[in-house]
């Protein structure tokens, strides 16, 4: 793990560079410019240098006191920090004004609870890690007599210790046992800190502490305004958020600034908005004026033709115009300007009931739970993303941007931001704005049930205004949901008989208090108070709180909400009527090992086995619940993988120790990937049913460390099996089995995500192992066929049953393979320009445990003209190719996980993302398939 200092202090003086552009004169000391010192008052002993932003974790590790967090079972090791006090102590301040008429401390997030002192004095107590904090220090500056300037010293408490005394205060809330999901440390539900610092099912737990976000010291002249947030919302005229926005209206612009120090009486705001090129698209005055404390707000209409849409990846150009608002005083003296980067875009989730119309489509009744962009329909591809890192200073917008390329290139369009993590940064949406990725995010709660006392909510009622003020701009900003699997888990946690209670409480967080605030600065994004649930009911915007749910108001035969699902009987899992039929898929999953690469990052070589217990008690799932160290539970996790992989593939049993390691951690991935896309399968075939399903979003897109999860990249960027797999099953057009395993029934679709419908050529064949044709009567080995896709939509190219057809023909289905192959030319939305869509698949009549497989003969070279990597099967079918290279760097093939047909030879062109072997990496690839499993 390497803290990247160099970029973000670059960032972070860019930033401050620009706020402080244009007219206004307020001095800003950036306080990651100033040295630190950090101490403990519970170990003496301790006093090294720290920075800002940091966590007391990354300095102790920087100072050598401590060896890196990631390793081996330093998760374990390491929680005497995390339940001890620390204290931040900058050094003297210099280069302060005296004379300045105010100063201010300003924090962009303090994790967690603290007391500052500035001066000796105590300024403030700050108890909630996603709240802007500001500060008047103007009069303990004036009454300073440090000679060497102001002092600021941070003490943090431990946040494991106050979590617990929170608990403990009387007339606290209580829940029934198991409502909240305890992880390591227990009580984290009472405390507005990252949620999974005290543990999660696929992370450490850490509980850092620490100045986690910029800081800076603001003095201000008599009229020197410094803008501290700035609000920005874009809208059709008249649209409300939830409802169906009307695409013919004009746009309204509604800024406004959080700031501090005085605005003259007469102040005014003027606007311009520019092109990409500088042009200027509109300027002019804001109307309709008000200003309340520290903040000044105003609106225009920007007729609709001056500006260009933007759209997500895939659905057309991320369009992007900067926005400058100008606070200008009498005399026409501008005395604050912001800028803002912005997009026009609407996007709604429909939970709207289904029409007549989309009755008479063959859809069924219910209501609709899906995404429309610009006012149209889409399907939503994509994974839901957890922090990157247990330490978010670390987190450079280099790591996110090779992220997002790694989220473009497999093909995705939206990813949930998980709650419980932390609020994402600026960076982030902004590359997820020039990149086209939508972010569907949340607040950061989940897997419990929350306090509801005044000041809990008001708390939270700050956290939630601060929050979505700073991140509306964004066009990639596509949802807000209240919190994680709170409506379809949490509140049936709760017996019938305290429901009600529970019930109110949870409305009165997550509708009465974040819903007010949340509408009150945007118009333009939809909410759910839970990630997961069965939508709403009621809108009704006489009401401050528009909204009633569902829950479980249904009528039989209709569908409603989205869906989650896990089930780790692997016994179950290619069982597709185990899956549930939704409108949305928003979590599913199962976990897998690591790579060999990717343990020997966080492991000694004499721990690579399935039974070690570093490997063992690095698998959070099942979690320990409590802060045991036991084999217990994470064992239980590690059998469902094993399990798995010897249910379904034949396992590896290699002689070396290592390989055969590395070998099982691979089968683990191949099972996930193989799980993942019969899935998603599933939901995208469901776009042509009666469900019709727009999204599947599987669970997770990334880790947090080097660990057993439920991720497709690993902790440094290496795919896995799922990453690669995900990529092609979510390609526009896509040829897709769907087997009924009691029954033997199987049927071939072609479902495509495209907005027109097109005509798509199949071609299906059967064939043996070693490749020969099989004479089954879908055709004498081969059957072209030519069928239209509707737009997003499946069609069913063939039905027939296994068991009956194979019989009659005298095969065995330990032998049956079906290749199918489709190729259509379209257009994607919003292009003219027409291309080919190709994609194939393989079905194999019987689990590949029990196939007859043969050896492919594998044979990989490299093609140095081509620059691509060259894999040829020359004596069968090859299943599950996996293309392998070794430590030391990070690459991603353009295709990986495939099945070959003997004879054929597959040219796979690479990106280096990252790359410490000086090329040499090259020289290790290796290509493996399914078939070396049974090679000793
Ligand atoms: C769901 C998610 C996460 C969790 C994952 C794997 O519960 O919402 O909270 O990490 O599944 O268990």
């Amino acid at each position: 793990m390497k803290p990247h200092w160099n970029i973000l202090q670059t960032i972070l003086a860019i930033a401050t560079l620009a706020s402080t552009a244009c007219c206004q004169q307020p001095h800003v000391l950036d306080l990651s410019t100033v040295g630190w010192t950090v101490t403990s008052p519970n170990y003496t002993n301790i006093n090294v240098p720290g920075r800002l932003p940091s966590q007391v974790h990354l300095d102790l590790y920087a100072a050598k006191v401590i060896e890196n967090p990631l390793w081996g079972l330093n998760d374990f090791n390491l929680r005497w920090i995390g339940d001890s006090n620390w204290t931040y102590t900058s050094a003297p301040l210099t280069g302060i004004s005296r004379n300045a008429s105010q100063t201010y401390l300003l924090f962009n997030g303090l994790d967690t609870f603290t007391s500052i002192q500035f001066c000796g004095y105590h300024v403030a107590a700050t108890n909630n890690q996603f709240r802007q904090y500001w500060f008047d220090v103007s009069d303990l500056l004036r009454n300073c007599s440090s000679r060497g300037g102001p002092m600021i010293k941070i003490d943090f408490g431990s946040a494991t210790v106050i979590a617990n005394a929170t608990a403990e205060l009387p007339g606290q809330e209580t829940w029934p046992p198991g409502v909240e999901g305890w992880f390591e440390f227990p009580n984290r539900q009472f405390i507005r800190k990252e949620q999974n610092d005290f543990g999660w099912d696929w992370g450490p737990a850490f509980a850092p502490a620490g100045p986690w976000q910029p800081a800076y010291v603001i003095q201000l002249g008599a009229e020197d305004v410094y803008a501290r947030n700035t609000l920005v919302d874009t809208y059709r005229e008249g649209q409300l958020p939830l409802m169906i926005p009307d695409q013919s209206k004009n746009w309204v612009l509604n800024a406004s600034i959080d700031y501090l120090g005085s605005l003259p009486l007469d102040a005014i705001l003027n606007f311009r908005i520019s092109d990409g090129s500088g042009r200027t698209v509109l300027s002019g005055p804001l109307n309709n004026v008000t200003s309340g404390i520290g903040v000044i707000t105003g609106s225009s209409v920007i007729p609709k033709e001056l500006v260009e849409l933007w759209w997500p990846v895939g659905m057309g150009p991320q369009t992007l115009y900067n926005l400058t608002i100008d606070v200008v005083g009498g005399g026409n003296r501008s005395v604050l300007s912001v800028e803002k980067r912005i997009g026009f875009r609407t996007i709604v989730l429909n939970e709207w009931p289904v029409t007549e119309a989309q009755l008479a489509q063959g859809i069924a009744p219910g209501n609709n739970w899906h995404f429309e962009i610009n006012g149209h329909e889409f399907y939503a591809k994509g994974s839901n993303f957890i922090p990157p890192d247990p330490f978010w200073p670390t987190v450079t917008k280099e790591r996110i941007r090779q992220l997002f390329e790694s989220v473009v290139d497999g093909n995705q369009n939206m990813l949930r931001i998980w709650s419980s993590g932390a609020y994402s940064p600026d960076f982030m949406y902004d590359l997820a704005d020039e990149m086209g990725i939508l972010l569907w995010s949340e607040f950061e709660f989940g897997d419990a049930l929350y306090p509801v006392d005044k000041g809990f909510l008001q708390n939270v009622a700050e956290e939630v205004n601060y929050q979505t003020r700073r991140i509306n701009h964004h066009p990639s900003l596509a949802f807000w949901a209240g919190g994680n699997e709170l409506e379809n888990l949490e509140l049936s946690l709760v017996p019938w008989g305290s429901r009600d209670r529970y019930t109110a409480e949870y409305e009165s967080l997550f509708l009465d208090t974040i819903v007010p605030v949340l509408f009150g600065n945007s118009r333009s994004v939809s909410y759910s108070p839970s990630s997961t649930s069965n939508g709403w009911l009621e809108l009704d915007f006489t009401k401050v709180q528009p909204i009633t749910e569902r829950y479980h108001n249904l009528t039989s035969g209709s569908i409603y909400g989205n869906t989650d699902h896990y089930n780790y009987d692997s016994l179950s899992s290619f069982n597709t009527s185990s899956y549930p039929i939704g409108r949305f898929a928003n979590e599913f999953g199962y976990h897998s090992m690591p790579s060999l690469q990717t343990w020997l990052q966080a492991v000694s070589p004499s721990d690579l086995s399935f039974d070690n217990p570093t490997v063992i008690l690095r698998n959070h799932h099942y979690p320990q619940g409590s802060l045991a160290q036991n084999l217990d539970n994470p064992s239980r996790g590690m059998e469902e993988m094993e399990d798995a992989a010897r249910l379904w593939y034949p396992v590896p049993n290699k002689t070396d120790k290592v390989a055969n390691f590395s070998a099982w951690c691979h089968t683990t991935q191949i099972f996930q990937a193989d799980y993942y896309k019969s899935q998603i399968q599933f939901y995208r075939r469901g776009s042509g049913l009666p469900e019709r399903n727009l999204g599947s979003l599987y669970w997770q897109l990334e880790d947090q460390w080097q660990a057993p999860t439920w991720a497709g990249i690993e902790y440094d960027g290496r795919w896995k099996v799922l990453h690669y797999v995900a990529k092609d099953i979510y390609e526009s057009v896509v040829v897709v089995p769907w087997f009924e395993v009691q029954s033997g029934d199987l049927e071939v679709w072609v479902v495509s995500d495209l907005w027109k419908g097109v005509e798509a050529k199949v071609q299906l064949g059967w064939f043996d192992w070693s490749g020969r044709p099989l004479n089954v009567s879908t055709g004498a080995g081969t059957k072209m066929e030519n069928v239209n896709v509707g737009a997003i939509n499946a069609t069913r190219v063939l039905a027939t049953n296994t068991n009956t057809l194979l019989s009659s023909a005298g095969i065995d289905p330990r032998d049956a393979l079906l290749r199918m192959r489709v190729s259509a030319t379209g257009s994607p939305p919003n292009s003219n320009v027409e291309r080919k869509f190709e994609h194939e698949n393989w079905f194999h009549a019987s689990p590949l445990s029990e196939s007859r497989l043969i050896d492919p003969g594998l044979e990989i070279s490299h093609n140095n003209s081509t620059q691509k990597f060259v894999v040829k099967a020359t004596k069968g079918v090859a299943a599950w190719v996996w293309l392998d290279y070794p430590s030391g760097a990070v690459v991603t093939f353009d295709a990986n996980a495939f099945w070959l047909a003997p004879g054929e030879a597959k040219e796979v062109g690479y990106k280096v993302k990252s790359d410490t072997t000086g090329e040499t990496w090259m020289k290790g690839v290796s290509g493996r398939s399914l078939w070396d499993n049974t090679v000793p």
